[in-house]
């Protein structure tokens, strides 16, 4: 048995600090409110632990994205917080990160995680934008008994800033009434795998400051079958990067998060593809768009 790697992302040794690192993983072990299956709060540590096992040269742009510093914090509240506490504990950890300078990339944990990120996310940058990879809406405006359950992530942006929404594929009714009256741009996943240039052409009603949330249950269930709520009919692995590649060269990618994974435990695949799904995404930002590393 070889040595474990060093439990921060990308396994890096010595592990970056703070000070030296661009970019800042946040764990957040959470799935309170998790309605189907429980599981997501032990996500990031099997993503962080897979990321450790992964090359960290990526070949298709021949860069190693782990040179602009990757700092992984300590987790970030966790199952005992109701979610608005959650909430509150996550937008205050990010927005003390994106003070210093950092990117934050939040690492969940059932969706809610997000929430708290892309308000900080929203008040450093007033001009974002948002774009969900998502098989649901999660338009609810409440769910359960509580306004920050997973099933309402993007309820208090959506018609608030601009949001992209891709993959989706599984809503109420009464979210689908919202999309309507709102004019939400919703591309289903049927659409994007048959039509992906709708969803580039879509880029156009965004802003130029883009913040992109990951339920990784947008993937087909065949490649991604680790995660609560899974939804038949998802797009698969190379269109999804090459549409997140474009958005980084068309646009500035500020943040991310990446989400709802919920480890299986004899089937390491899913925990490998978010890991470098995430690396993915580092790669796109800062080596792949045409921009300096800034
Ligand atoms: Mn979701």
């Amino acid at each position: 048995m070889s040595q474990a790697p060093p439990a921060n992302f990308g396994g890096l040794d010595p592990a970056p600090t703070l000070q030296e690192a661009r970019v800042v993983m946040l764990p957040v072990p959470y799935d309170r409110t998790a309605s189907y299956q429980k599981g997501t709060a032990r996500g990031p540590e099997a993503i962080i632990r897979a990321s450790g096992s992964m090359e960290l040269y990526d070949d298709e742009i021949d860069a190693e994205p782990y040179t602009i510093g990757i700092h992984t914090a300590a987790p970030v509240s966790g199952n005992d917080d109701p979610p608005e506490v959650m909430v509150k504990k996550v937008e205050a950890a990010t927005a003390g990160y994106l003070d210093r300078g950092k990117m934050v990339v939040v690492l969940g944990g059932e969706h809610s995680v997000a929430v708290g990120a892309m308000f900080a996310y929203r008040r450093k940058y007033p001009k974002l934008s948002i774009i969900q990879l998502d098989a649901h809406g999660d338009l609810r405006a409440s769910y359960e008994g509580s306004e920050y359950n997973h099933a309402c992530a993007m309820y208090p942006f959506a018609g608030t800033v601009p949001t992209l929404q891709i993959g989706i594929r599984s809503m109420s009714r009464e979210e689908g009434i919202l999309i309507r009256d709102k004019g939400l741009a919703v591309i289903s996943g049927r659409d994007f795998i048959m039509r992906p240039q709708a969803a580039l052409d879509a880029l156009d009603r965004l802003t130029d400051d883009i913040y992109l949330t990951i339920d990784v249950d947008y993937f087909d269930p065949a490649i991604m079958p680790a995660t609560g709520t899974p939804e038949p009919g998802g797009p698969g692995w190379y269109e999804t990067l090459a549409f997140i590649r474009e958005v980084c060269r068309r646009k500035r990618l500020v943040g991310f998060d990446v989400n709802e994974l919920r480890p299986l435990g004899d089937d390491a695949a899913p925990d490998f593809l978010t890991a470098k799904l995430v690396y993915k995404v580092l790669a796109y930002r800062f080596f792949a768009g045409g921009r300096r590393p800034d």
